[in-house]
């Protein structure tokens, strides 16, 4: 499947939904490839995204393949050409997505020899250094958590994270421009983000467009949100990154200094006794979001407190593993069955989705919860089994959901599925 979405230089997500680059994807895909011991795509497919990385040293979220049709918003729409900061050789998005690629780097080094490994890390760690100095400088406003501008920053479309900001917003119809969806030409529209959703999507991109993607005073944009697994995964990449410079001979201070900084304001500023877990923090209203998703339990990628490590591991285990109809393996809903807002079929609102459990898998091996890690990675490869590498899947039935043939849900079963150092099988002994 990941070679039937291969491009040449790119892994398509999926074939006719997401005809071009994705960011996160590129890197879970990379991951994927070099555990199936494709090292070659895995860097042809990181180097053709950083290759599209803006001067600011952001890595947009999308790149366009131009000879792709069938996705909408188009370039076009995007509206990115001329923009001086995006190199000319490309046409991308203007805004980006969580920040695995460190993490992804430093994990497919583990798959090289020492020498190979070494010309790897020193390809990287500039345009890494310059993505994350992107982050800590634009994205950090007055504090040290990121903050996001749009919901498809998080990587997390439609999560009922974004329901209360979203309550505010009331674009006037000049705001909006004229657009026609296709997502619902490919996924039963039921699984799919809703029209008032969709309308403020293209709202806020429009505002962001206006600005060049760039904009002078952050503090005015409407939709301004901390997210728990957008600061948790650059958290993590922070340090990931600091482990390169150690292996490149470089000074690591201020690389492990800036990790531990944000580890410390997501400690400090993003959890909730009410929930037991982590939650966002919407800024402009200077207020938490007090919603349940499986992204707040990711801080366990991070160095926490025994005690909030140890209550976070609880929560997971107690609000949020489910076993689906007739399976023998838990799977983990990005939102507990119990909530209000779980809906089992909608896109980002209640289904598994892979990335987000391969990353609490990590982190339980990482906090040693090695037992819990391989129950769940059984739960993946059983809904795979199953169902086959779809987009997400109902975490009630197991049934397959939105796009079919989706590269990172591939990628990662790889992964979960080698003998690669770190993963589950090495840590099962
Ligand atoms: C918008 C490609 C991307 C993923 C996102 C997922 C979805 C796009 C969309 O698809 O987002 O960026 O059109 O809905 O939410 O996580 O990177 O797979």
């Amino acid at each position: 499947m990941l070679n039937e979405n291969w491009t040449g230089r790119t892994t398509k997500p999926s074939a006719h939904l997401y005809p071009h680059q994705w960011s996160w994807d590129s890197a879970f895909i990379a991951i994927g490839n070099a555990a199936r011991g494709n090292v070659a795509d895995a860097l042809t497919e990181l180097r053709s995204l950083f290759e599209a990385q803006w001067s600011t040293g952001m890595v947009p979220h999308m790149v366009f393949d131009q000879a792709a049709t069938g996705y909408y918003p188009s370039a076009e729409l995007w509206g990115t050409r001329g923009i001086s900061a995006m190199p000319a050789a490309v046409l991308t998005s203007g805004m980006c997505q969580p920040a695995v690629h460190a993490s992804a780097v430093w994990q497919i080094g583990q798959h090289l020899e020492s020498r190979d490994r070494y010309d790897l890390f020193a390809e990287f760690f500039e345009p890494l250094c310059a993505w994350h100095d992107y982050l800590h400088s634009t994205r950090a406003v007055g504090s040290p958590l990121l903050e996001i501008w749009h919901p498809w920053e998080s990587g997390m479309d439609n999560s009922p994270l974004w329901d209360t900001v979203f309550s505010r917003l009331h674009p006037n119809d000049e705001d909006i421009p004229e657009y026609r969806r296709v997502d619902t030409d490919h996924a039963d529209a039921s699984e799919r983000p809703t029209a008032e959703q969709y309308d403020r999507y293209v709202y806020l991109l429009e505002l962001l467009r206006r600005k060049d993607y760039q904009p002078s005073d952050p503090t005015k944009l409407p939709f301004r949100v901390c997210d728990v697994l957008v600061n948790s995964i650059a958290a993590s990449a922070d340090a990931d990154l600091a482990r390169i410079a150690e292996v490149l001979g470089l000074p690591t201070q201020d690389l492990t200094g800036r990790s531990q900084a944000l580890t410390e304001a997501v400690v400090t500023e993003m959890w909730s006794d009410e929930l037991g877990q982590f939650v966002d923090l919407d800024r402009t209203t200077a207020t938490p979001i007090a919603v349940a998703v499986a992204g707040g339990l990711a801080p366990l990628l991070l160095s926490l407190p025994a005690n909030r490590e140890h209550h976070l591991v609880s929560t997971l285990a107690y609000q949020y593993l489910v076993t689906p109809a007739g399976y023998s393996n838990p799977v983990i809903p990005v939102v507990p069955t119990s909530a209000s807002y779980f809906d089992a079929d909608r896109y980002w609102r209640g289904p598994v989705w892979v990335n987000v459990t391969w990353l609490l898998i990590r982190a339980l091996e990482r906090c040693g919860q090695s037992e819990l890690a391989r129950r769940l990675t059984d739960g993946v490869l059983e809904l795979i089994d199953t169902s086959g590498s779809s987009e997400y899947f109902n975490p009630l039935t197991g049934e397959p959901r939105g796009a079919s043939g989706f590269s990172w849900t591939a990628a990662l079963a790889l992964d979960l599925t080698s003998n690669a150092p770190g993963s589950s099988v090495i840590d099962r002994g």
